[in-house]
């Protein structure tokens, strides 16, 4: 993991990836869970879904995982786990160290240890609870698979340590970096040695006063030599930051995001944006992709001739997120949620854990420069007067924490009816035609009308993304007829929107095409009922990534 905090020189950290102690505790409440009387009887990959292993498939309850570790120092330690889906308690030598709500996010741990071995127990809960996690819901479009779903890692940090780092682009000309070192120290106000070294070459070597608590220091660096990341040449660096005792290097490139009228721009040339949404999800490994899947995943975007992925409708691996990096395709990624009401967005409780989750989603993925824009909220209800202070609220913690991207969320409204797209940056439209409403030969007619709404109203000026258009394809269903469920019918259908959108009109910057891969979609029976097989079908690939025949139209 290129972008994480695991190449690093000093600071001491062991994966904890693995087989753990596995225990299925069904229908009861956390609280009701004495430690001591779970019996151990099972074990379980680490990363991994419980629900999608063919033991536990489709149940919901409470779990138990447990591991123990040998820890080389006493002191300051933190476990640092990459996502758990979606809520847990965890326990560190029998002590309560930390709940958390929400999966999808990495989050810290930190304890205080004595040398020697460690036992770490985490109750982990997929059940759909509105009280217990409020962005997993039943109602969503997707299967909400549970478990240690990503990778945990254990961190010695000691009395003074490096929080966190991040790289971001200052201009272009000459190459400049602003560095953010935020720093822990739980010692007295003190003086360390803080250096940057880039490519073997020491660029900063100074004494810097820590503060008790946290501090963060900032720096520009030039960065003479240094070329530029783009889509088309993916250049990436290293710097390595030490901090008294304790080093890491992050990765990142070098580059501009702007939007100029209805363009995006990146380093000042305009891009066209061409690919998918990307749910993280498979039959047989939930949302515990594993490396060599995701790395399937993009050879076949690239092969598809993307430069693009929506995220949809969490933030992605940052695995996968690397690969983009490394590859050239951009990304939007997405805060946790769908279709959120009124009834959410003015829920104090709704609202706590979408702003959290927004802070998780840029603080995780801040570094990676194939991350072109944040987004939120999809398909919420910004008609909606009541849902406006909500939409603000999370489009403008999202530009707190990063002014330096374009912020947008998609849309599903007749824009003149949307009252939000005022808070976006770039305007993401959400349609359907041919599917859920027309016929495929509606479609020039139906987007055209979108556009000119659009346009006459506040995104006039403002670049369009299309971030969902398709149609369900039951994989290997072909016939005479070529109707819906047909993939001739989903070919032809694409076909049209590609035509249509990039060859006779011109007004998009980007489209997102529903979606990359069939997926399980949620087990509410009112879902259910319009999803053949209990699937989203509406994938180019099926849930194995076997192509159905819209793959070649895409490619052509
Ligand atoms: C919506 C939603 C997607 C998916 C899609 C569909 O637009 O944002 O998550 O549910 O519809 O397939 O109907």
């Amino acid at each position: 993991m290129q972008n994480q905090l695991y190449k690093i020189d000093l600071r001491p950290v062991i994966s904890l990836d693995g087989v753990w102690d596995f225990a299925f505790l069904g229908d009861v409440a956390a609280d009701d869970v004495k430690l001591a009387n779970i019996l151990f009887d099972d074990c379980m990959n680490v990363p991994g879904c419980f629900d999608a292993a063919p033991k536990y498939a489709g149940k919901r309850g409470l779990a138990a995982y447990r591991t123990t570790a040998r820890l080389s120092h006493t002191g300051h330690h933190r476990l640092v786990f990459e996502a758990i889906n979606h809520w847990c308690q965890v326990f560190v030598n029998g002590q309560l160290a930390c709940e958390k709500s929400g999966g999808f996010t990495r989050f810290n741990v930190d304890f205080n240890g004595q040398s020697g071995t460690v036992e770490i127990i985490i109750l982990v809960d997929n059940r759909l609870d509105n009280g217990c996690s409020p962005l997993h819901l039943a109602y969503y479009d997707w299967y909400h698979y549970g478990g240690i779903c990503r990778s945990v890692a254990l961190h010695y940090l000691g009395d003074q340590w490096i929080e966190s780092v991040q790289i971001s682009t200052y201009k272009l000309e000459p190459p400049t970096v602003r560095v953010r070192v935020a720093y822990g120290n739980t010692g007295h106000l003190a003086e360390s040695e803080l250096k940057f070294k880039f490519r073997d070459q020491i660029l900063l070597a100074e004494q810097v006063i820590l503060e008790t608590g946290q501090g963060v220091i900032e720096r520009m660096i030039p960065l003479e030599q240094a070329a530029l990341w783009s889509p088309d040449l993916p250049n990436l660096h290293t710097l390595q930051i030490q901090l008294g005792q304790d080093a890491l290097q992050t990765r990142f490139g070098i580059r501009h995001v702007q939007i100029d009228g209805e363009q995006i721009k990146i380093n000042g040339k305009d891009i066209r944006l061409l690919g998918f949404n990307r749910h993280e999800s498979h039959p047989q490994f939930g949302h515990a992709l594993p490396q060599s899947l995701i790395m399937d995943d993009i050879q076949l975007l690239l092969d598809l001739g993307c430069n693009f992925v929506r995220g949809s409708h969490y933030p992605q691996d940052p695995r996968f997120l690397d690969l983009c990096d490394q590859l050239g395709i951009c990304v939007w990624v997405e805060a946790t949620g769908w279709q959120q009401t009124a009834e959410h967005l003015t829920d104090s409780t709704y609202m706590d854990a979408q702003l959290l989750n927004v802070e998780e989603m840029v603080w995780a993925a801040i570094n990676h420069p194939s991350v072109i824009m944040w987004g939120a909220l999809n398909e919420g209800r910004s008609d909606d007067p009541q849902c406006v202070a909500g939409y603000t609220a999370v489009l403008n913690r999202i530009r707190q924490l990063d002014a330096s991207r374009p912020v947008t969320f998609a849309s599903n409204h007749i824009p003149d009816a949307d009252l939000c797209l005022h808070l976006a940056d770039v305007i993401g439209i959400n349609t359907y035609p041919g599917w859920y409403q027309g016929e495929i030969e509606d479609i020039p007619q139906m987007l055209d009308e979108l556009f000119a709404r659009a346009d006459a109203t506040g995104a006039a000026d403002k670049p369009i993304i299309v971030s969902e258009i398709g149609a369900g394809a039951v994989p290997g269903w072909r016939d005479q007829h070529e109707t819906r469920w047909t993939e001739q019918y989903q070919a032809r259908l694409l076909e049209t929107v590609i035509e249509h959108l990039f060859s006779t009109r011109n007004r998009a910057a980007g489209l997102a095409i529903w979606q990359f891969c069939d997926m399980r979609s949620s087990e509410a029976v009112g879902r259910i009922l319009g999803r053949p097989r209990g699937f989203n079908n509406k994938g180019i690939v099926d849930e194995y990534r076997r192509p159905k025949s819209g793959y070649q139209i895409v490619i052509k």
